[in-house]
């Protein structure tokens, strides 16, 4: 693999973690939700698996039946760049939208997300903790439609129900459609609309307090990408060549937009956030979102009513398992505490053992004196 169709993970995490995840390798879950025919599937070929894969020939959306993604469908690949290993998963889901009743939309996607932290919950109170695989979503791509005005009520409905569980990135979905000036108001939109609303997006790791302790490089990033939220993408599976360059690009009869071209869209701005903010984003999983999950369920378990809308709860078989490896490790306890017992007795023989012949050895040296 040349460096070019590197990801480049390696180059950007800090040696300390650089160290330990090349020892260990790490997880990292990505999934993509919106409406249906936006291109999700198409983002997500573009994001890794065609730099990863450059021979491979990846199915275009139209020739897999009709194309659309009918299940959440988790898919992994395994990157080593460097000797940092990376599990990568990318989870697509089937669009929403095109349905009279739009409100069972929410269900697979969610119960996807809280399955991944009640199987989490459960293999973390096992016994074997040490090599339990990550499959929590770390970032959600929340793909909004650049034909519509904003933000629809379902989508406001959609990234409301995520906000808590993950941290979302949102996205005008196919920006080849807009002028740069239709893009822009758009975004503009988008921004406000979510500020009257509330919701929580993924916040780029913060700067310093004091910027002037901050690389300003970092500092400079994080502003432009910060200013160009809702990031606009497009994407293309087809390498193409313009203008004598084997690219990714949308080829139009008036030109060619290319996925990979800043000036073009923000492809490679969002492919920037997910390799430098990785890190981030597990660890706000990691610390915020799983662990409001994991105090929910505590809650559930006896202290308190659940939260209807946060909680699902762990399925009979899982709670049966979970019974079973308690039972189990109790057993572990007593055997331990049953050694620890035979073998301070054993002990308590041996120096009692040891005092009686040093008393016989006392006693006859004491008779020879006589
Ligand atoms: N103009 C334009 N078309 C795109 C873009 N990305 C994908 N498409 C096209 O849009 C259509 C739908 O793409 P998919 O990737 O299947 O969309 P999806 O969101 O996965 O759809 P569902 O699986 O039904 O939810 C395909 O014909 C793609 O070629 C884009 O950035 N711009
Ligand atoms: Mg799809």
């Amino acid at each position: 693999m040349t460096i070019q169709q590197e990801i480049g993970f390696a180059k950007h995490l800090p040696t300390q973690l650089h160290r330990k995840a090349a020892k260990k390798g790490f997880d990292f879950n990505l999934m993509v939700v919106g409406e249906s025919g936006l291109g999700k599937s198409t983002l997500v070929n573009s994001l890794f698996m065609a730099d990863l894969y450059p021979d491979r020939r990846i199915p275009d959306a139209l020739d897999m039946g009709n194309g659309n993604t009918v299940e959440v469908e988790a898919n992994t690949v395994e990157i080593d760049e460097h000797g940092v290993k990376v599990r990568l998963t990318v989870i697509d889901t089937p669009g929403y939208g095109d349905r009279l009743n739009n409100e069972n939309s929410f269900e697979p996607i969610i119960k996807y997300i809280n399955d991944q932290y009640n199987s989490y919950l459960c293999k973390e109170s096992g016994i074997n903790r040490k090599n339990i695989v990550d499959t929590r979503v770390h970032c959600v791509l929340y793909f909004i439609s650049s034909l519509g005005r904003g933000l629809k009520p379902l989508d406001v409905a959609f990234m409301k129900a995520l906000q808590d569980k993950v941290n979302i990135i949102p996205l005008v979905a196919k920006a080849d459609s807009l002028t740069a000036k239709e893009c822009e108001a758009l975004k503009e939109t988008i921004r406000q609309k979510i500020a009257d609303h509330g919701i929580q997006i993924y916040d780029l790791m913060p700067v310093d307090d004091d910027p002037s302790l901050e690389d300003p490089e970092y500092v400079k990033e994080i502003s432009s990408l910060r200013a160009s939220f809702p990031l606009a993408v497009c994407a293309a599976q087809d390498v193409q060549e313009v203008n004598g360059r084997q690219i990714r690009a949308r080829r139009y009869p008036w030109g060619s937009v290319e996925v990979d071209n800043e000036v073009h869209c923000d492809f490679q701005k969002l492919k920037t956030i997910i390799i430098h903010h990785l890190e981030d984003m597990i660890e706000r999983t990691e610390t915020m979102h799983y662990e409001n999950y994991r105090v929910q369920c505590l809650m559930n378990k006896g202290l308190r009513q659940p939260d209807k809308e946060i909680l699902v709860l762990p399925s009979d078989d899982i709670l049966q398992k979970e019974r079973e490896l308690q039972a189990t490790e109790k057993k572990l306890r007593e055997m331990e505490k049953q050694i620890e017992n035979m073998k301070f007795e054993m002990a308590k023989q041996a120096s009692r053992s040891n005092l009686d012949s040093a008393s016989i050895i006392t006693a006859s040296s004491v008779e020879e004196k006589e």
